[in-house]
């Protein structure tokens, strides 16, 4: 029995063929959750665990589940992730967790290394939320934060439901879904954000994940000619969402610190050059490590919303898409991550996560924490999001010993 290593080529190879799955033609990937491209990502990561010998379990809402035995029957220890993607995804978001997990099992085979409790690689369905709001829906689900048939029942902007595609991409599975006996969770994901490279260190020991909050504002004034309607006259829905798009980074500066605004999501109607808008839909994504700053900032955004709308003399109606509070993980998970960190001599911070995560929600069912790796430039939810190989190796090396430690303890 030899100690098991993690093959960077192999991981690496697997990451590019996943990542032709959906790909799109300037690079990148776009493979939306439940999407045909998804359909695909996930046959192809199925026949992986089943290539590895792993039992394959589909729940109702479509979360892969692969497990590969222990030497005793125990609650698994579970790794994973996601791999839809946003419209603009990149290789590794999602992936990355999902198949260096594979990678693991592969790495513990070759050895002949078996861990006392079984090991469980998750594929979550729909994590990004680009599609079907909430984000992170199937490991909500998963976790029983979310009733199924809710989740079930949602459409995308199209009016298409979850359960449709999940039935016409043949994952609407039968395992029951529900609280389940998970030992712990350890995520490892690309930090997305630019803290690790810019500190130059190569592991970031993830401590928790920050607040969410996703609103959807709908506007309706009144269409004009945009060449006849004096200005002091209009009642122009575009105008109340440009402003509160600009009053984000008053926003933000407002409550300092760690605020985060952003306007991601703009529809016009009828969206004519020569024609005042008569509707906006158009979305906010609010972030804070702290729970009152948060909800203050939610406050203000309303208050500000409802007073430019009234200034303007148009409706304005919003429902949440999201919204989940600062999530801090647990203490034993997050401080073997440190210790295997440093047993494997990488230089590293602890850190919370910007990006929301499968493993905010598998926070609520068992102990959990998340490694990061760096993103070059910070960037994600981009076509040119890259992480090195080499830290992607170590990331994955850091992974394995810590689901050996779990697995075995
Ligand atoms: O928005 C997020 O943070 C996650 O990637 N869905
Ligand atoms: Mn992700
Ligand atoms: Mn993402
Ligand atoms: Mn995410």
């Amino acid at each position: 029995m030899t100690s098991p290593q993690i093959n960077a080529g192999r991981l690496l190879a697997s990451l590019h063929a996943l990542g032709q799955i959906g790909a799109l033609p300037g690079g990148g990937v776009n493979r939306l959750a439940l999407s045909d491209a998804d359909r695909e990502g996930r046959d192809w990561t199925v026949a992986r665990m089943r290539e590895l010998s792993m039992r394959v379990d589909i729940d109702a809402i479509g979360n892969i589940v692969g497990t590969f035995p222990g030497t005793e029957d125990l609650p698994p220890v579970m790794v994973g992730s996601h791999i839809d993607t946003v419209r603009t995804g990149g290789l590794y978001d999602g992936n990355y967790g999902v198949l260096s997990g594979l990678e693991v099992v592969t790495a513990l085979r070759e050895a002949g290394v078996q861990p006392r409790r079984p090991l469980a690689v998750a594929v979550f369905t729909n994590e990004e939320g680009a599609r079907f709001q909430p984000d992170m829906m199937g490991s909500l689900v998963y976790v029983g934060g979310l009733p199924l048939p809710d989740a079930l029942a949602t459409c995308d902007a199209d009016g298409v439901s979850v359960q449709a595609e999940l039935q016409r991409i043949g994952y609407q599975g039968t395992a029951p879904v529900g609280a389940p006996l998970v030992d712990s969770y350890v995520e490892l994901h690309i930090e997305q954000g630019p803290v690790l490279e810019q500190l130059g260190l190569q592991i970031g020991v993830v401590e928790g994940v920050q607040g969410i909050s996703w609103t959807e504002f709908t506007v309706e004034g009144q269409s004009n000619h945009a060449g006849t309607t004096p200005m002091a006259l209009r009642h122009d829905a575009a105008l109340v969402a440009a402003q509160v798009a600009v009053f984000m980074r008053a926003l933000s500066a407002r409550l300092g610190g760690r605020q985060l605004a952003t306007v991601g999501a703009v529809r016009l109607s009828p969206n004519l050059v020569n024609v005042i808008a008569q509707k906006a839909v158009f979305t906010v994504d609010l972030r804070n490590t702290d729970s009152a700053a948060l909800a203050q900032a939610e406050s203000d955004l309303h208050a500000y919303a409802q007073q430019a709308a009234q200034a303007e003399g148009v409706r304005i109606t919003s429902r949440t898409l999201a919204r989940f509070e600062p999530v801090a993980f647990d203490p034993m998970v997050v401080n073997l991550v440190e210790q295997q960190t440093q047993a494997l001599g990488c230089t590293y911070q602890r850190m919370p996560s910007g990006a929301g995560h499968d493993a905010q929600m598998l926070a609520r069912v068992c102990p959990s924490a998340m490694v990061f790796v760096p993103s070059v430039g910070g960037l994600s939810h981009n076509v040119r999001e890259h992480t090195a190989p080499a830290d992607l190796q170590r990331g994955a090396q850091v992974l394995l010993q810590v689901v050996l430690a779990l697995a075995n303890r």
